[in-house]
């Protein structure tokens, strides 16, 4: 790794949580379907459930003066929908409105700027209940609570991301069945991944008519690559139902001709409506990309790790395939790659041209020793470090990457994974919760502050 890294004037250096994740007091708000999916036998491997989670609601404080002593530029966090509008629909609760105007003005009193994602996947249980997001009902009243929160924000935030990791939300929860819901109906999941895109658009105006500024969404674009030449189609529909399906909605293009194909033994695509697309493509002000690894596909049973979430499920209508992720692998099974992360910049983009990106995430669950002296996870740093100077690089191949938020600033519940894998650049003790700092974190607030950052 090389042995310095600069970071240019005016590029903001952020982390990154979301509200299941780490809020704990489930008793102080509605519930979500990822309450209801960690009740179910074996669904999170063991047996986490969404408190304490990293109590973060009454720890909150203390969560600020770490950004704070990090330096970041900016936070990002997610609004628990079930917290503020219990139910998903109606009356908006005081307690949790409260909360997150403590939480913004917080950040704003220390000078880091709230980024604030509305959809990190918990969706209020009484609309997973009418159909969830296979029910066009649901975009409507995503667009509704969209609207309350950037009433009730939009004066304090800087940015707003509608969804987060849309592909996530619809096929691994609707069609592999490994997230919430759970379910294994590809059809439902076409559907699901659909009318996600339709909810962001029809938010994205709701904020925008309430003047809610820098609107945008957060991808997980992929680069996938197919690891013999047998394996191309297959590769390249993967690469439909990861990026191209998203892609092509936001840039106005509808959903990809050959996905419509080859999918119309899944769905008939009735929920398609032609109106939808100028709301979907609706002009954002941003984008983000969550980028973490890359997906090989490779011949049926020749595939050689698991990697969590690269399962042929998640991609509905595709010839049989595996994925054979390479080595040096994190815990989650994924392929450390750093190139892939200035090529996927430079797709998007090439793919979505004129709009600034933000990586919104990027990090790695790791090994990491515990001793009297601190928590050490040098291969953490050095993915920091290495995918810090891949996203630099697109940067000066001109791509227009504005920012980086490292994911995670706690270790937290990594959703199916429960506390199994650990993604924190600080350490949280699930029994305690104190916080400690990793190496990772020192050397992260090393770079913020433009100290030495010597290998
Ligand atoms: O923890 C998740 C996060 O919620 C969404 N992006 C990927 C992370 C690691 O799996």
């Amino acid at each position: 790794m090389a042995s310095s890294l600069v970071i240019p004037d005016g590029f903001q250096m952020g982390a990154a949580t979301s509200s299941w994740q780490i809020e704990g007091d489930s008793a102080g708000r509605g519930r979500c379907m990822w309450d209801d999916f960690a009740m179910r036998p074996g669904a999170i491997v063991d047996g986490t459930r969404a408190d304490p989670a990293c109590d973060h609601v009454a720890r909150y404080v203390e969560d600020l003066d770490l950004l704070s002593w990090f330096g970041v530029d900016t936070y990002r966090f997610s609004i628990s929908w079930p917290r503020v509008m219990p139910g998903g629909s109606g009356p908006l609760a005081v307690a949790g409105l409260d909360f997150y105007d403590r939480l913004i003005d917080g950040l704003l009193e220390r000078g880091i700027e709230p980024v604030v994602t509305l959809y990190h996947w918990d969706l209020p249980s009484e609309l997973q209940a009418t159909g969830g997001w296979v029910s066009r009902e649901t975009a409507d009243r995503f667009a509704d609570y969209a609207e309350a929160m950037g009433s009730r924000y939009a004066d304090r935030v800087a940015r707003w991301a509608t969804l987060n990791e849309p592909w996530c939300s619809s096929f691994l929860g609707y069609a592999a069945g490994v997230h919430a819901p759970g379910m294994r109906d590809p059809g439902a999941s076409l559907a699901a991944a659909y009318h996600l895109m339709l909810g962001h658009g029809l938010a994205m105006q709701r904020l925008r008519a309430v003047n809610a500024h820098n609107l945008g969404v957060v991808l997980n674009i992929t680069p996938v690559y197919a690891t013999e030449p047998s394996m191309k189609a297959a590769a390249h529909h993967v690469d439909g139902t990861q990026n191209r399906f998203f892609l092509d909605l936001l840039a106005g293009r509808g959903v990809p001709q050959d996905l419509i194909e080859n999918c119309a033994h899944l769905t008939d695509w009735s929920f398609v409506q032609e109106s939808d697309n100028s709301i979907i493509s609706t002009q954002m002000d941003w984008i983000g990309e969550n980028y973490y690894s890359v997906m090989r596909v490779a011949p049926p049973d020749t595939g050689t790790a698991e990697a969590v979430g690269q399962d042929a499920l998640a991609s509905p209508g595709c010839p049989p395939m595996t994925y054979a992720p390479r080595a040096p692998l994190t815990h989650m099974g994924w392929e450390i790659y750093p190139p892939g992360m200035t090529e996927v910049l430079h797709r998007i983009a090439r793919d979505l041209p004129g709009i600034p990106i933000w990586v919104c995430e990027n990090g790695g669950a790791m090994d990491e020793t515990i001793d009297e002296s601190g928590v050490h996870d040098p291969i953490r740093r050095h993915y920091l470090h290495d995918h810090i100077s891949a996203v630099l690089q697109a940067r000066t191949e001109g791509v227009d990457v504005r920012g980086y938020f490292a994911w995670s600033l706690l270790d937290n519940i990594e959703w199916a994974e429960g506390w199994t894998k650990r993604f924190g650049l600080v350490r949280v003790d699930v029994d305690t919760q104190i916080r400690t700092p990793k190496d990772s974190a020192q050397w992260y607030r090393a770079v913020l502050q433009g100290r030495d950052t010597s290998d």
